[in-house]
């Protein structure tokens, strides 16, 4: 019972922040108003937070919105597991078709899913994971190799100190971590400790969160330079490009040159960070892709012809952007 009422209080929060985003798109569609016939997906996305998160957004609109045959409804969980939760319960109370996650933490999960299966409706998992042993509770998962872009990192930083004849220098390493909980979090830094043990002239300094946003990369960038010498911060791992831009603008502010003063690399890829890249900002960018909209609209295209999909499915090409290569390809980039 206690269960049914804080799903109530959920539901009517989102209600409430619906009704004041006031837009169809980002702010979720609850109305079960579907015409006859169509097929009812739902996405319930993390957020807004990075350019990154964008990308994947409009992606999925523009591979839903392109079909006819479907009733695309989404919404933007804004970063909060809460809402995120209440979402997929009312995506199974309006019986839609097919549920997507982007699942903003992998914990905590089974109830709800296990809700899901019992009401018959595919869950497809997108982006990020969540933690199971129960592989019967989504259909298939579209995402990508988070703790290989991890090591994609290290590996360039090595190559890197290598080339420009500072391997055996110590060197004093910030890492600025994405949001505490997530797959790209856990994936990302498990790749970069793996890095830092494997190299003992790297020592790592801090290690905190800067929750994926710019201002939060800032903030956390400014409150390391308060802390210690210029001359002792030698690197910054961030874990996406939006705290990278923001730890940047920090730097700027104090008058440090970033990419020069302090060597910096970010992940995900996106057109400004590589042209960031270009302009000598930013040394390195793992590349994440984020357009899984029309991937994982084709699973449910599948789904629909009544096949089935393959379960575990990695975006993974081991791309990063550097110096050698930012210039000629930011216009290939999201
Ligand atoms: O790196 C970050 C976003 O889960 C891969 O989430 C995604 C990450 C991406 O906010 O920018």
């Amino acid at each position: 019972m206690k269960k049914y009422i804080s799903i109530l209080l959920c539901l009517v929060y989102l209600g409430a922040l619906f009704a004041c985003a006031g837009d169809g798109v980002t702010g979720g569609d609850i109305d079960d108003n579907s015409e006859e016939g169509l097929i009812v997906v739902g996405y319930a996305q993390v957020g807004a937070e990075s350019a990154w998160r964008m990308a994947n957004t409009e992606s999925f609109i523009a591979a839903f919105e392109s079909d006819p045959r479907y009733d695309f409804r989404l919404v933007d969980s804004r970063n909060d597991p809460a809402i995120q939760h209440a979402a997929v319960y009312d995506f199974i109370a309006q019986e839609v078709d097919y549920i997507i996650i982007a699942p903003i933490e992998e914990d905590g999960w089974y109830e709800i899913l296990t809700e899901a299966r019992d009401a018959g409706i595919p869950v497809i998992i997108t982006d990020r994971m969540i933690e199971t042993s129960d592989d019967s509770l989504y259909v298939c998962w579209v995402g990508a190799a988070f703790l290989l872009e991890g090591l994609v990192a290290m590996e360039w930083l090595n190559n890197y100190l290598a080339r420009t004849g500072r391997a055996d220098e110590r060197m004093n390493l910030f890492h600025m971590q994405g949001s505490m909980g997530s797959s790209a979090q856990i994936g990302r830094t498990s790749g970069i400790n793996s890095g830092i043990s494997g190299n003992n002239n790297l020592i790592l300094r801090q290690q905190q969160s800067g929750d994926f946003t710019l201002e939060k990369g800032k903030e956390l960038m400014a409150s390391w330079l308060r802390r210690y010498q210029i001359s002792d911060i030698d690197i910054l791992i961030a874990e996406n490009d939006d705290m990278a831009f923001g730890a940047i603008r920090a730097m700027q502010e104090v008058g440090i040159k970033p990419g020069e003063d302090i060597i910096i690399i970010s992940f995900d890829a996106g057109r400004n960070a590589v042209q960031a890249v270009a302009d000598g900002l930013i040394n390195c960018t793992v590349e994440s892709n984020p357009l899984h909209g029309p991937r994982v609209k084709e699973n449910i295209d599948l789904l629909e012809m009544g096949e089935t999909p393959v379960k575990m499915q990695i975006v993974h090409d081991g791309k990063y952007f550097d110096i050698n290569n930012a210039a000629s390809e930011v216009d290939n980039r999201f």
